[in-house]
């Protein structure tokens, strides 16, 4: 294997909360990153604005459904370590645009095996599967969680076509022998998630309540179980997964099982507040279909790349509230700093 130095990985949404960790990850290691962003009208780049002085990386623009856009990079780049996290990522909007979601994630996957496959077989190729992806299965252990090879039965368009991008990398890594891994994250969060997320939403509007700036927080089933991990853990075990001799699929989990309202009570003590007095429940925040329940198992991850969860909820959402009151404050004072926790 090349040294860091002289590897160059590809990162498909570069400018996500995943994509902006990794890219810090690898360039600290010494790579080389080509960052994918897909073109927006707006420009929000808040997450790696950070990198763009720097000089071993370099960011194109792309979109997953461009399959030709796709050969291109692989072609000219023949990189050593190819990191698809590139998705339409919100499960409840997937029951909006379900043929957009599922053509980037399903086919938009399969491009980019395919142009692996033809044009740079030696790439190592990561896959971001989801934990969404057991969906309502019963075929868990009530202590242990969801393994690898427990049944799956995802219940959005977005599961499905993860599902789907799931099981292409496995069948690619075993018909065409490619290094092709697929990571079946849980929920991982941080200061940099997306602000429609539900925890992202609960240390922002517990921030805003604090200040004095919001009245009311609007959510749908707080009854969710979650297991919720740390974002930064969670992109080392990507690498990881790619410095093996084989590719494989492992489970990333904290295996600790909570609630939204869980979730809630540890943000708003932080802030001070009683929650109670605040969460409105909006039926427009209900899905046509809910995942009720998830709990991994990441024993085999543990074992084989010898990883393990270093944040649990409570200290997650210790660090989602202080960053969330800072930026708040900094705004309000006019100095709003890059958003680059
Ligand atoms: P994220 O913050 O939503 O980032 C996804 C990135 O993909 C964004 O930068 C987005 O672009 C880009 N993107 C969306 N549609 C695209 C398209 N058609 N072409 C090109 N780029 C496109 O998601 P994340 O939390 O970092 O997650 C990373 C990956 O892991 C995703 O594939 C997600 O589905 C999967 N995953 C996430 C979790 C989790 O809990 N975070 C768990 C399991 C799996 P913009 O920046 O322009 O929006
Ligand atoms: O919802 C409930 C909601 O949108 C968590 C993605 O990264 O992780 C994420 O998917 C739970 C659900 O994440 C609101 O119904 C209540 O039960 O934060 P979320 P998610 O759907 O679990 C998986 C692993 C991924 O792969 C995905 O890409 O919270 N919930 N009230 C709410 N959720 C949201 N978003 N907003 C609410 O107001």
């Amino acid at each position: 294997m090349k040294n860091y130095e002289d590897r160059v990985a590809v990162i498909t949404g570069v400018n996500g909360q995943d994509g902006s960790y990794l890219a810090d990850m690898l360039l600290a290691k010494g790579y080389t990153v080509i960052g994918l962003k897909r073109r927006t009208s707006s420009i929000s780049t808040t997450r790696i604005d950070h990198l763009f002085n720097h000089p071993k990386f370099k960011m194109y623009h792309f979109d997953l459904t461009d399959g030709s856009a796709i050969s291109h990079i692989i072609m000219t780049h023949k990189p050593d370590e190819f990191y698809n996290l590139a998705a339409q990522s919100h499960v409840a909007v997937s029951f909006d645009i379900p043929e957009y979601t599922s053509d980037g994630i399903a086919s938009g996957t399969l491009k980019i095996l395919e142009a692996i496959r033809t044009l740079s077989p030696n790439t190592r190729f990561y896959q971001a599967s989801s934990s969404e992806m057991f969906g309502d299965s019963e075929d868990y252990d009530e202590k242990c969680g969801y393994t690898e090879n427990s049944i799956m039965m995802p219940v959005s368009p977005y599961a499905v076509a993860k599902l789907h991008a799931h099981h292409m990398t496995r069948v690619y890594r075993n018909a065409y022998g490619l290094h092709a891994s697929s990571g079946i994250l849980f929920n991982h969060e941080s200061p940099r998630r997306g602000e429609t997320f539900v925890t992202r939403k609960i240390t922002m509007a517990a921030a805003r309540i604090k200040m004095g700036l919001q009245s009311e927080l609007r959510l749908g089933n707080i009854d969710a179980l979650r297991d919720w991990g740390y974002a930064e853990d969670y992109v080392e075990a990507m690498w990881l997964m790619l410095q093996q001799p084989e590719g494989d699929d492992y489970v990333i989990a904290t295996q600790k099982t909570h609630s939204v309202r869980e979730f809630l009570d540890a943000v708003f003590e932080e802030a001070g507040l009683d929650w109670n007095k605040y969460v409105v429940i909006d039926p427009k925040y209900f899905r046509p279909n809910e995942v009720p329940f998830l709990l991994g198992d990441p024993s085999k991850a543990k074992r084989v790349l010898g990883w393990k969860p270093k944040v649990d909820m409570k200290l997650l959402a210790k660090i989602m509230y202080k960053y969330d009151a800072a930026l708040l404050t900094k705004q309000m004072q006019g100095s709003a700093p890059a958003l680059v926790e």
